[in-house]
């Protein structure tokens, strides 16, 4: 059903009723009441089918029906995109999806064309309709809408970057994107106290984004009512002195004015003049799911008043008293919904589960496997000017040059972080009054002078806003590399890690997919850095199914799994040891501009007969060191192992090692318990118990915190000494 009616005020077909209904015509007025009463009706539908058990789960989009068809008639499916909330169901039905549609999420089908069963009702994701999958934490699509509206502005610059090609993640990437698209996205009043809305707010004023902020104002997160989560009670006063935006307060019960507020919007956004923000409010009398129930927390007296403001109603009433449907219109009408959605309730219900062997589908790239042979190659170096084999160069040289040269081949690739631009204010470089900083640790020294501001530049200084943003731009088909300054920092960014980014592809049933690149320095050994310049923490993220996660020793490894991150078709969390960034160790000439390792695929630094060790990162060079001491002592040979990607990781390299020298010591920087290592030991504990003749041995930090005094932290991280005796001991065992 809904169809869709062009809405566009110029547009308007009856010149009369132009002013009367804001633009809006009578058969759209017809179509507003269909659209808002079937969005009432399913509700109504959906909680009976809860309360017989037929499905799981039901929240409502009840007293939400106005302002969802308001914002439908004003902006465009499949041309504007859209990042609702849960309670947009009439927003949906309005941009074209169907009631069978939504109902085959209620039931968990396999043809579920959200989610494939995977995700809770109301959970919208309509690739077709540019309905952008959501999920249930609050408030963590808003950075991502604002994301998808800096990609559709970067598209129209360039663009060249939208078509495909390239032999890479470009392959399986439509890009599509408008001029004067416009990116929706709605929250609830509670949600406004989210931080990554202010950070969103922050980024759309900024850059003047043309992006419309929704606040369906229905005056309760679940219990709590508005005053607690906004000072003052009303989030319009609280916005007001952002710059650039666009604001509009209305009341959300009404569909006809609401329609206006989001014409006006549109147009503003539209014509590039900045964001829109409006503040419609509402209603929710169906409490706030099926799991509450708000007589507990609101008074009668309180709850008549809602409804007395309820949208169906006053609809109702609008079209009776304006003329516009009699009494028998709209009997007639309503009986055709609910005729309509019992065809749609009893298809839904024979609709056929999921398989249960697809639960691993879409976890990672159907299209594009970085652990395949596609990604083995030679490096390539080239001779210098003088004929000379060329110097070798640290890991953050290559880093910068891999980027600069992917950067160059790729025009779909933007930069951003904190502090990772030359200079954010141009004109000093224009004037060259300066050199420019690009990176804490230089690592993108360069890129924008070489790029442009448009491709490199800095973020605010909010973790969040750099991971949210990015997942928004990667869904929409650019490849965000983004820079995290220190891993101790990242934390701000684990809504986005852990709930939203490496799961887009999985909860859309590949409906949509974000394979962006996240930087990341980490790790200690740096005389000084301290509990909060010195984490690791790898194992919390190699335990998201969905985020790849590599780790490289050396500047060659780093060059080329770096490239195969950049050009792979799913998010890759890039971690790059501070210390490691100018060591001596593991230097090496730049390897050209084509070369790639693939994910998953270990190093063996040296071979040995002796025992296996297992590691990675800035172990790698101390573990070298042992082992090589305990050669020359006491004639024991140590096969190392460099892992290089934790995620995947190479369990067969390992396997054949073990199974070779029977004994067998990971070790790794981070704190020893509940540690990378844990899974590794627990692995060939279970998978090659009868190859061991001693028992597999951990080295690690101690269960501490880095500290500050030199001697302190030697005693707490992996000293090549503690590797040289735990060798020795296994050796001996
Ligand atoms: C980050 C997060 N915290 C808590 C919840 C649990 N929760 C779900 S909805 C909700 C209230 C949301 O209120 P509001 O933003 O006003 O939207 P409304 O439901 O009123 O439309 C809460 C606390 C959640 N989903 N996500
Ligand atoms: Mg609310």
């Amino acid at each position: 059903m809904a169809t869709k009616v062009d809405t566009k005020p110029a547009a308007v077909a009856d010149e009369k009723l132009a002013g009367k209904y804001q633009g809006l015509t009578r058969e759209q007025l017809i179509d507003a009441y269909r659209l808002m009463y079937t969005s009432r009706k399913l509700d109504d539908r959906e909680i009976l089918l809860k309360r017989q058990q037929r499905i799981y789960f039901q929240i409502s989009g009840a007293g939400h029906e106005a302002v969802g068809v308001a914002a439908g008639f004003a902006l465009k499916p499949s041309y504007d995109w859209f990042y609702p909330y849960y309670r947009d169901r009439a927003l949906c039905l309005a941009l074209g999806a169907s009631p069978y549609e939504m109902l085959l999420q209620a039931v968990g089908a396999a043809d579920d064309p959200n989610s494939g069963g995977r995700q809770m009702p109301s959970h919208w994701s309509l690739p077709k309709l540019n309905i952008v999958t959501q999920s249930s934490p609050t408030g963590s699509q808003i950075l991502q809408a604002v994301g998808c509206a800096e990609a559709g502005r970067y598209f129209a610059a360039h663009p060249e970057a939208a078509k495909k090609g390239g032999d890479d993640y470009r392959e399986f990437k439509d890009v599509r994107f408008h001029e004067d698209e416009v990116t929706y996205v709605s929250l609830g009043d509670g949600t406004t106290s989210e931080g990554e809305f202010w950070e969103a707010l922050n980024t759309a004023s900024n850059r003047k984004l043309p992006l419309i902020f929704v606040i369906e104002d229905n005056q309760y997160a679940i219990s709590v009512p508005v005053e607690v989560q906004t000072p003052g009670g009303n989030i319009s006063r609280l916005v007001a002195g952002f710059p650039n935006f666009h604001f509009e307060e209305v009341d959300g019960t009404d569909p006809v004015e609401t329609y206006a507020a989001f014409a006006r919007s549109a147009a503003y956004c539209r014509e590039r003049s900045g964001p829109a923000f409006i503040h419609a409010h509402v209603i929710r009398p169906y409490s706030h799911s099926l799991s509450d129930d708000e007589r507990l927390y609101r008074p009668d007296a309180e709850r008549q008043q809602d409804a007395a403001r309820d949208p169906i109603t006053r609809m109702q009433m609008f079209l009776l008293r304006e003329g516009i449907l009699d009494e028998k219109g709209i009997n007639r009408l309503e009986k055709q919904v609910e005729e309509d959605l019992q065809v749609a309730v009893d298809q839904a219900l024979e609709a056929a589960p999921p398989r249960p062997e697809s639960v691993t589908e879409y976890v990672y790239s159907p299209y594009l496997d970085p652990t395949s042979a596609v990604f083995e190659t030679q490096p390539s170096v080239a001779a210098g000017s003088d004929g000379k084999k060329p110097a070798p160069k640290t890991m953050a040289d290559l880093i910068n040059a891999t980027l600069r040269d992917e950067m160059r081949r790729d025009e779909r690739i933007v930069i951003f972080g904190e502090d990772v631009a030359d200079c954010s204010r141009e004109q000093y470089l224009q004037e060259k009054l300066i050199k420019g900083k690009g990176g804490v640790f230089k690592l993108t020294a360069g890129l924008q002078c070489d790029f442009g501001s448009d491709r490199v530049f800095n973020s605010p200084l909010a973790e969040a806003n750099i991971v949210g943003r990015a997942t928004g731009m990667a869904t929409r088909g650019l490849k965000p590399v983004v820079e995290i300054q220190f891993f101790d920092y990242i934390w701000p960014a684990m809504m986005q890690l852990r709930n939203e980014l490496p799961l887009i592809r999985w909860r859309s049933n590949n409906g949509f997919s974000a394979p962006a690149v996240i930087r990341v320095a980490i790790g200690g050994y740096l005389t000084g850095g301290a509990i909060y310049h010195s984490q690791c923490g790898e194992s919390v993220f190699t335990h998201i199914p969905g985020l790849r996660v590599v780790f490289p020793s050396n500047a060659l490894d780093a060059a080329g799994l770096l490239r195969t991150a950049i050009r792979c078709d799913d998010p890759v969390l890039f971690f790059e040891h501070k210390r490691l960034y100018r060591e001596t160790f593991g230097r090496a000439p730049y390897p050209g501009p084509d070369y790639v390792i693939p994910f998953g695929k270990a190093k063996v630094v040296q071979e040995g007969t002796d025992i296996s060790v297992i590691t990675y990162g800035a172990v790698v060079p101390r573990a070298l060191q042992a082992a090589q001491k305990l050669e020359r002592e006491h004639g024991v040979r140590v096969e190392l192992i460099d892992l290089r990607c934790l995620n995947p990781f190479d369990w067969e390299a390992i396997a054949v090692s073990v199974r070779k020298t029977n004994r067998v010591i990971v070790a790794y920087e981070d704190s020893l318990s509940w540690g990378y290592g844990a899974e590794i030991a627990a692995r060939i504990a279970d998978e090659l118990f009868d190859q061991l003749d001693a028992p597999v041995r951990r080295v690690a930090a101690k269960d501490t915190f880095v500290a500050y005094q030199p001697i302190l932290e030697d005693a707490i991280l992996p000293q090549a000494d503690d590797l040289f005796r735990a060798m020795k001991d296994l050796a001996e065992f």
